[in-house]
């Protein structure tokens, strides 16, 4: 290559390198003058193609050419970059300013948030949580809870069957349980006194629905069984949690009733929250109904080993709806089935 020739590819050269746009672009024209077959490299290669005269002048042409070249792609590779790197930046910009995206927190359902407040205060009185099966044997939800097979929660107007069952009610029987209590049964089997449990579940009854009814609601049963346990206890139990549950200011009545899983058997007042029982609307008479309650029956703890002559005790049940309702003052048990999130959300 003459040495004219060597300046014109300089002078090409010189221009590309200053109208590159890109690093990219910026690597390839060095390629084409610097690379292994590049016009630079072959300019060098071929000097012995040269009459031996010209070859030192050349030479040291090309040489020079190919130092500026490098310091011209140098020099343009660094702007490229820092406007690349603005260009990508402005590109990423991101205005920390802008309110946040508000993410929707969900929540327990109501019937969730009551059940676990009433699990937590018989928690802090060192009562144990079981659960057990929601379709049960007969024999769990009646037979070992001293219900008489003619009993009127037996029949299938009552109670939810699984399998048909026949005239009279067979212990192997299978049903959508009606209340907690064949979880404590099960938990007495398995274990000798002294028991403290609290059953939360969920329990069936053919009802019809209505603001007050639906086949399928929440209960809570409670268990001591225990040496020397009294009615007494169970009172001083049941006032600890009207008074965690309503207000410290709350006090608890038992009225007679009959369970047959029971003896005595009681229903359970609280002293109204609303009116501190000078008689209103929600109360009438200054007394709210909470819960059914009693000394375990000896046909029952009989039934499951026990000895009553020297254990007893006290059991109880809630409904969690009805709990709920009095507590947030909610007049229709629907509401907690409906999923209308403008009601759940509330609580
Ligand atoms: C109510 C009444 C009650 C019980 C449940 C019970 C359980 C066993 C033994 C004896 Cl294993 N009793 N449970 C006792 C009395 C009342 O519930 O009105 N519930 C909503």
């Amino acid at each position: 290559m003459k040495a004219e020739e060597v300046r014109s590819v300089k002078e090409e050269a010189i221009a590309s390198i200053k109208s590159a746009g890109t690093v990219a672009e910026l690597e390839e024209i060095r390629v084409s003058y610097l690379g292994k077959k590049g016009k630079i490299t072959s300019a060098l290669k071929e000097l012995g193609m040269l009459p031996a005269e010209e070859r030192p002048v050349v030479g040291a042409l090309v040489n020079e050419v190919r130092q500026e070249i490098e310091q011209a792609l140098a020099s343009r590779r660094e702007e490229l970059g820092k406007s690349e790197l603005k260009a990508k930046f402005e590109a990423e910009r991101v205005d920390i300013t802008l309110p946040g995206r508000k993410p929707n927190v969900g929540r327990k359902h109501l019937l969730t948030q009551v059940t676990d407040e009433i699990i937590d205060i018989f928690i802090g009185l060192g009562y144990r949580v079981a659960e057990g099966p929601e379709i049960e044997l007969d024999y769990y939800n009646f037979e070992a809870l001293n219900t008489p097979p003619d009993h009127p929660a037996r029949s299938t107007t009552d109670t939810f069957y699984v399998r048909k069952a026949g005239d009279r009610p067979a212990s192997d029987d299978a049903l959508l349980r009606t209340h907690t209590s064949p979880v404590q049964i099960r938990v007495m089997e398995a274990a000798k006194p002294p028991i403290y449990v609290i059953v939360p579940g969920r329990v069936y009854r053919r009802d019809a629905i209505d603001p007050t009814h639906s086949p399928v609601f929440h209960q809570v049963e409670g268990l001591a069984v225990d040496e020397k346990i009294t009615l007494g206890d169970l009172k001083g139990t049941l006032e600890v949690f009207a008074k965690a549950m309503f207000g410290e200011d709350r006090e608890v009545r038992l009225r007679p009733h009959f369970f047959p899983f029971t003896e005595p058997s009681a229903e359970v007042d609280v002293s109204c929250f609303v009116c501190n029982r000078r008689g209103c609307r929600v109360c009438g008479n200054g007394w709210i109904e909470i819960l059914g309650a009693g000394m375990v029956d000896p046909n029952v703890l009989a039934q499951v080993g026990y000895d009553p002559e020297t254990v007893s005790g006290f059991a109880f049940g809630m409904g969690v709806e009805r709990i709920a309702m009095l507590k947030y003052g909610i007049s229709d048990m629907r509401l907690f089935f409906e999923n209308d999130m403008r009601f759940l959300r509330q609580f």
